[in-house]
C-alpha cells in the first residue's frame, strides 16, 4: 500500500513545551486524540503514547511526537521526538519523498529505542529505522543504517520490539498491508543490530502492525486486519507457548460497532493497579461510505481475560465511559 496519503502533510510547528494540556477540560473521554497507529507504554505511573501524527492535526508525517497522561483525562506534548531530516540514510533509495509512521518504542539497559517505517513503499522498498535516546521524551539519534528493508513482496512497516520476560530475548515484529506477511527478528542485545531472523507461521487474518505481549505464561500475538480506511478493519490475535509461534488464532478483539469503525494497530498496557487497557485507533463515526476520509482518533479501552486466559472482544467506548488512571 501506497502510505501516508491520508497523514496531515502539514508542517506546522505547535508549543512543544511540557505540560501543555491538549483536551482543554479534565474529563475522560474517547477519543483521546487525533492520531494514529498508538503505541502506548507507562513511564513511572503515566502513559505514554507515541502515535503516527499527533493531536491538532498539526503533526505531520515528517516527525514524531510523544503525549502522556496521568489521568487519561488531560494529556500533556512530550515534544518532538525524532525529525525526518535527522536520518541520513533516508534518501538513498533515491525517493524523491518520505514520510515517518508507525513507531514503537522498547527500553533496554537505561537506553530508549524508537522503531519507525520508513516510506514510500512504492516504487522504492519501505525501511525500518531505529533510533537511540537516553529518556523517553528524546531526541532520538538514528543509528545511522536501515534495520530491516522491504522487498520482494515484504513492506518493511509497522515494527514493534518486544522483551522475552521469560528469556531476556529481544524480538522485532514487522511486516503489513498488501504483502500482509508477518517476519520476526531476534535482536542482539543492543536492540539496534538483528542476531537472525526467526521464521514464522503468518497468523490467519494477518494484515499488519503486529503486537506481541506476555500473560501467565502465554505469548499473545494480536495485529490488525482489513483496510486501514474501510469497516472491516480490525483487530485480531493468537497465542503461542512462545514469542515466536506456534500460533493458535483465537478470533477477533476490536470490530467496527454502530459509530466506531475500522479500529485497529493497538497496543496493550497493564496500568499500575494491574488493569490491561488497550489503546488503538478509530475512525470516529466517519461521513459516507469506506475508504473514509479525514483522520484517525487515538481511544483507550479495557480489556478482560476469561478465566481461560482467552480475550474477551472489547467493548469501545465513548467520552466519561472510557477508563481512567490510577
Ligand atoms: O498509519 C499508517 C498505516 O495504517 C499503518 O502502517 C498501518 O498499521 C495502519 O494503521
Amino acid at each position: 500500500m501506497m502510505m501516508m496519503r491520508h497523514l496531515p502533510v502539514r508542517h506546522v510547528t505547535i508549543a512543544l513545551v511540557g505540560a501543555l494540556a491538549l483536551g482543554g477540560a479534565a474529563v475522560a473521554r474517547n477519543p483521546q486524540f487525533q492520531g494514529a497507529d498508538p503505541h502506548a507504554t507507562f513511564i513511572d505511573g503515566e502513559l505514554w503514547v507515541f502515535p503516527t501524527g499527533g493531536p491538532g492535526g498539526s503533526w505531520a508525517a515528517d516527525r514524531f511526537g510523544a503525549f502522556s497522561s496521568r489521568d487519561l483525562k488531560a494529556w500533556r506534548s512530550r515534544g518532538e521526538v525524532l525529525r525526518i531530516d535527522t536520518i541520513k540514510w533516508i534518501k538513498d533509495d533515491g525517493a524523491r519523498e518520505h514520510f515517518l509512521w508507525a513507531p514503537g518504542v522498547a527500553t533496554r539497559d537505561g537506553k530508549w529505542f524508537l522503531y519507525y517505517s520508513v516510506g514510500p513503499q512504492n516504487p522504492t522498498p519501505s525501511r525500518i529505522g531505529v533510533a537511540v535516546a537516553d529518556r523517553p521524551q528524546g531526541p532520538y539519534t538514528d543509528i545511522g543504517r536501515p534495520l530491516v528493508t522491504g522487498g520482494n513482496g515484504f513492506e518493511a512497516i509497522d515494527p514493534m520490539a518486544f522483551i522475552d520476560p521469560k528469556s531476556g530475548k529481544a524480538y522485532l515484529y514487522a511486516g503489513g498491508s498488501a504483502g500482509a506477511k508477518l517476519r520476526v527478528w531476534e535482536l542482539n542485545r543492543d536492540m539496534t543490530s538483528i542476531a537472525r531472523e526467526v521464521p514464522v507461521d503468518n497468523p490467519p487474518q494477518f494484515t499488519e502492525g503486529a503486537f506481541m505481549h506476555e500473560r501467565n505464561g502465554t505469548y499473545y500475538l494480536s495485529y490488525s486486519h482489513g483496510r486501514f480506511n474501510g469497516p472491516d478493519y480490525s483487530v485480531h490475535y493468537a497465542t503461542a507457548p512462545s514469542p515466536t509461534g506456534p500460533w493458535r488464532y483465537r478470533g477477533a478483539i476490536l470490530t467496527s460497532d454502530r459509530r466506531h469503525k475500522g479500529p485497529g494497530h493497538h497496543s496493550f498496557v497493564v496500568t499500575p493497579k494491574g488493569e490491561t487497557l488497550i489503546v488503538y485507533h478509530r475512525w470516529e463515526n466517519p461521513a459516507g461510505p469506506a475508504p473514509f476520509k479525514g483522520e484517525r482518533q487515538v481511544a483507550i479501552d479495557r480489556v478482560r481475560y476469561a478465566a481461560d486466559g482467552t480475550i474477551r472482544p472489547v467493548v469501545m467506548t465513548d467520552g466519561d465511559k472510557a477508563p481512567t488512571l490510577p
